[in-house]
Formats: C-alpha cells, sequence, structure tokens
C-alpha cells in the first residue's frame, strides 16, 4: 500500500473532549462487524493495536477512560476505505488535550502534532457535558449585589485556561487556518460529545452548537475563514460509564454502565445525530470528511 494515502482526517480536541473515547468505540465499531458501517478497517500504519486493545477492553466493560498521560501518547494512524475502495487515513494524535491547550496558552505547537494539524480535514471534539460558558459582567455584577458577601475572597487570577471552552475552540481553528498549519478550505466536523447528557436540553446538534457556543458558531457560520462545517451530536459511551478505579480508590459506579452491559451488539450503545436522522455508524462523518474527489 502506498505511504502517503489521501485524503487525510485528524481527530481533535481540548482536554476531556472524548478523544480516547472515541477512538474506542470506532475501534470497537470496526473490529466487530456487528453492524454494517459506511467505512470499513483497511490498515494500521504502524501495527500497533496494543493500546487500541487496552482502550477498547475498558470502553466493552463500560469504564471510563484514564486521562491520557504524556508518557503514553499513541499517535494512531488508520486507512479505511469506502464501498468503492476509495482509502482514507485517520489519524489520532491521541494526546493529552494539554497539547491543544498549549498552543491557546503558549503559542506553540509540537512539531509532530504539527505535521498532523497541516494535511487533511478536521474532526473536533467538543464534551457536550462540559461546556465553560462565558460569564456576562452584567450577570456577575447582578449577583454580586445579591449574595450576601462573606469574608473577602482572594481573587483568582487570570490564566488563559480560564477562557471559556468556544474562546479556546475558535482559536485553535484560527490557528489551522494560519501559518504554519494552513492549507486553503477544509472540512470540519464538530461533534458534540456525550449527547445523552446534552440532549437534555431538548436542541438539534446545531442549535446546541448556536445556544452554548455562540462564538464557534458565528465563527464557523460567517465562512471567514473557509471552513466547511457540519455539526453532529455524538454519544461514543451511549450513557454514564463507571468510573476509572486506576489511581482513584473512591471510583463511582453508576446504574447507566450496568445497563450498557447488558447491550447484546455493543456498538448498538453508540448514537449519532446528524440533521433529523440517528445512527449508530462513527464512519458516517468520516466518509463526509473524504470530500469529493
Ligand atoms: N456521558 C458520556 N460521557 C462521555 C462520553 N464520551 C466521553 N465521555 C466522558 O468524557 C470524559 C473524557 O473522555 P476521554 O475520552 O477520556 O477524553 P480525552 O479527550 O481523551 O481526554 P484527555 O486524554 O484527558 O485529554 C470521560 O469522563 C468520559 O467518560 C459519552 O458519550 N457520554
Ligand atoms: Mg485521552
Amino acid at each position: 500500500m502506498a505511504d502517503l494515502i489521501e485524503p487525510n482526517v485528524s481527530i481533535v480536541g481540548l482536554p476531556g473532549s472524548g478523544k480516547t473515547t472515541f477512538l474506542a468505540a470506532l475501534w470497537h465499531l470496526i473490529q466487530s462487524h456487528e453492524i454494517q458501517t459506511r467505512l470499513r478497517f483497511g490498515s494500521m500504519s504502524n501495527h500497533d493495536y496494543a493500546y487500541l486493545n487496552q482502550i477498547v477492553k475498558l470502553w466493552r466493560k463500560a469504564t471510563e477512560q484514564g486521562r491520557t498521560q504524556i508518557a503514553g501518547t499513541k499517535s494512531i494512524s488508520m486507512n479505511l476505505t469506502d464501498a468503492s475502495g476509495r482509502a482514507i487515513r485517520v489519524t489520532f494524535p491521541d494526546v493529552p488535550g494539554e497539547d491543544y491547550r498549549t498552543m491557546w496558552e503558549d503559542r506553540k505547537v509540537d512539531e509532530a502534532l504539527a505535521e498532523n494539524l497541516g494535511a487533511g480535514n478536521i474532526m473536533l471534539l467538543v464534551n457536550g457535558d462540559r461546556i465553560k460558558a462565558p460569564a456576562w459582567i452584567t450577570e456577575r455584577m447582578h449577583l454580586t449585589g445579591k449574595v450576601e458577601s462573606g469574608p473577602a475572597e482572594e481573587p483568582v487570577r487570570w490564566e488563559p485556561r480560564l477562557a471559556p471552552t468556544q474562546v479556546q475552540l475558535v482559536d485553535l481553528l484560527q490557528h489551522l487556518m494560519r501559518r504554519p498549519l494552513d492549507q486553503g478550505p477544509r472540512r470540519l466536523a464538530v461533534m458534540i460529545g456525550a449527547w445523552d447528557q446534552a440532549e437534555g436540553e431538548g436542541l438539534s446538534p446545531i442549535d446546541f452548537q448556536a445556544a452554548k457556543l455562540p462564538l464557534l458558531d458565528q465563527y464557523l457560520k460567517s465562512g471567514r475563514d473557509g471552513w466547511t462545517f457540519r455539526t453532529y451530536g455524538l454519544s461514543a459511551q451511549g450513557g454514564e460509564f463507571d468510573e476509572n478505579d486506576e489511581n482513584n480508590a473512591s471510583a463511582k459506579a453508576r446504574e447507566d454502565a450496568s445497563r450498557l452491559r447488558e447491550f447484546d451488539l455493543l456498538s448498538n450503545r453508540i448514537r449519532l445525530l446528524s440533521g433529523g436522522s440517528e445512527s449508530h455508524d462513527l464512519t458516517e462523518p468520516l466518509e463526509w470528511l473524504m470530500g469529493d474527489q
């Protein structure tokens, strides 16, 4: 097989956005053949299956992934093929989300990550359950007036990491459209993850994006940087998993996890919402990201 297969997709996201969980669910889906998928597994670039097998094991027993450690960083690159035999390379720099945050905080990007991000289309994962919302000054003032003031609190020094999620995301996307990562117009799939929690708001994924991430929404809709985007709702777990008990003696078991372990076909836990329809096939957005050739 040729060394460089085009097109290329990179899957990215801030800390805790669901990158490792997505990879585990995708690996289960394409390995198990439980349900029919748009794209099928072709090959792995480095034949390193140990890491994938480790994360999929946790996913199958409905246990959360541990934080991805810098020392254990794995960049996964797999080739998937569509019905006509066309291949797509899906690169998964499964780096801790901090590496993206470093781009925001220190304006630096690691060389290997830059190589990944500088080529191809992007799947951006956002944890719909952990969006740090902007605080309106007027609201703050209002609250300050209402709340009885106790002993004076130490003011918290502002640091870039305290910036709202959408500010960090727009900055990340802008980096991808500027030198040295720029490569012209690209496709972007925004995946609003943990949809099983986010759907309680009663919004469609695109309305959720407009309501909860208005800066990101307006940045994308304005079209100023040349992104062609689609927004999906994603539940890669199908509900809440048991907490990971590695280094955490008080890890909580969750009721939802017992329900999820009962599924006959574990692929059916996965939920993907796009437009008005719902499926279990995580390869759908990847196929769209292959673009028209
Ligand atoms: N309810 C729910 N939670 C999810 C889902 N997907 C991910 N999560 C939770 O989101 C948290 C982060 O998921 P990870 O996959 O570890 O995220 P990550 O982007 O790899 O995080 P880092 O490696 O720490 O940067 C975990 O607590 C997951 O259990 C989902 O579909 N539903
Ligand atoms: Mg991770």
